[in-house]
């Protein structure tokens, strides 16, 4: 079967790049308790909010994602691979027109059709699709046991991918190349292959420095410590992740995020000179980039998915994405969001009558005070 020596690192990292990733590396299965341990430590300190995938356990009671050998038993090794996703868009944190909401880069991703329309696409498969040509050179060159994971797999891609140097973890939580910046999707081949004792695999350097411009931005305070994040409190958590009502406390620091969040991202100095990504799968859908507010509210079932199968947003359905419509409404302070938000209050969705209660009682309230618009 063979081991990882520096030449196949190299070997893989073309392959890689041949198959349209942008870096990619590769990191040694260890036992290194210290991962396991903080894992451990964040899903006990309840930083994991609702996502009880990440909590799940083999029938030791081990946490799976502690661990690449905890569900992998033959893990030797992970081939990263990682993705430039920076569409051509202005930052979230710069002036928007009024009434628009956020929705996050990642998710602005279109695939040309042949009459050059932009239709939605997902990272997972775009993804997936790339990660695949990587598997079957591994398979032909080492005859191996592979496992490929978009997010899904029972594994930390951030943790692997710094280990395989395809950048540093900064104190947002965010793995951030030197040269690519921080706006990567990851994926992973788990392998049977060990490394070669004494190939050492290069790491990045930590290149943040005393800079804490992510955690000072971040408005839910969702960055409790450097590296560390409260998921609970995070806005693409509570956005995307989150089922029923948001709980009021983090409302107005939403602000009009209404699908992830970019904040800490954005602010960020290295991502200054990111390059732009123009490939297949990964084009700007401009539609997504600032979108009215007013459009995303009268989406019925069918323009949803007209406008979104196929793309993240699936993830949160229609009421999801309406639920956070309705608050970054609220957020605005513009009466003119009034009347959609008073049919809401009138509607089945239990959730999205009291999320656009909260709304418009917001709006009305800043109306008597006189206060202009967020
Ligand atoms: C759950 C999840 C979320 C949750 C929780 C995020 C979090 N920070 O944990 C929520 C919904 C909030 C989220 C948000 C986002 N996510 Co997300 N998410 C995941 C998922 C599925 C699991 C992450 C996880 O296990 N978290 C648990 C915590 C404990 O892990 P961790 O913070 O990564 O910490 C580990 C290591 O970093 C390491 N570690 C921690 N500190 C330090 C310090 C040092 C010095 C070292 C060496 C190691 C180290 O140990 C920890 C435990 O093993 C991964 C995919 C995957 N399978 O890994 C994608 C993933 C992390 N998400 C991703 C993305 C793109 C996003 C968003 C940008 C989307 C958006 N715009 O809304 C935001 C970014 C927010 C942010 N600042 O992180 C990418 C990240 C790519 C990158 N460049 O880092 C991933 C890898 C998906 C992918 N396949 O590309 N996400
Ligand atoms: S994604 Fe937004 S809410 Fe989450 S940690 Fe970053 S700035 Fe905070
Ligand atoms: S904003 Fe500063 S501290 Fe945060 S990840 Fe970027 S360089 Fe690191």
């Amino acid at each position: 079967m063979g081991e990882w020596t520096p030449e196949l690192v190299e070997w893989v990292r073309a392959c890689a790049l041949g198959a349209g990733f942008d870096a990619a590396g590769v990191a040694a299965v260890s036992d290194d308790l210290r991962d396991g341990e903080r894992f451990a430590d964040w899903v006990d300190a309840g930083r994991a909010g609702e996502m009880e995938y990440l909590k799940r356990r083999d029938d030791e009671g081990v946490l799976l994602r502690s661990g690449v050998r905890v569900a992998m038993g033959w893990a030797r090794s992970v081939v990263v691979c990682a993705i430039n996703y920076n569409g051509d868009g202005p930052r979230s944190i710069e002036d928007a027109p009024s009434g628009t909401g956020w929705i996050a880069r990642y998710a602005w991703s279109g695939r040309a059709a042949e009459d050059g329309m932009l239709l939605p696409s997902d990272y997972h498969d775009e993804l997936l699709g790339r990660l695949r040509r990587v598997e079957s050179a591994l398979l032909e060159r080492f005859g191996c046991e592979t496992r490929c994971y978009v997010d899904t797999g029972p594994i930390v891609e951030r943790a692997v991918a710094a280990k395989a140097g395809i950048g540093w973890i900064g104190k947002n939580t965010c793995v951030l190349n030197q040269r690519l910046g921080s706006w990567l999707l990851l994926a992973v081949i788990v392998t049977s292959v060990p490394v070669a004792e004494g190939a050492s695999l290069e790491v990045a350097a930590d290149r943040c420095g005393s800079c804490t411009r992510c955690i000072d931005a971040c408005p839910t305070e969702a960055l409790v410590a450097p590296h560390e994040m409260d998921a609970s409190r995070c806005i693409a958590y509570l956005t995307i992740e989150k089922k029923g009502a948001i709980a009021e406390e983090f409302r107005e620091s939403m602000g009009r995020q209404v699908f992830g969040c970019d904040i800490c991202q954005d602010v960020c100095p290295w991502n200054r000179r990111a390059p732009v990504a123009v490939k297949q799968g990964m084009k700007t859908r401009r539609e997504l980039v600032n979108p009215a507010l007013e459009w995303l509210a009268e989406m019925d079932s069918a323009a949803f998915r007209r406008w979104f199968e196929g793309s993240p947003l699936e993830r949160t359905r229609k009421k999801r994405l309406h639920r956070n419509v309705a608050i970054a409404m609220g957020n605005s302070g513009d009466a003119k969001f009034l009347p959609v938000l008073e049919a809401w209050q009138g509607g089945e969705d239990e959730v999205l009558a009291e999320s656009a209660r909260w709304a418009a009682g917001r709006i009305r309230k800043k109306d008597e005070c006189g206060e202009s618009d967020v």
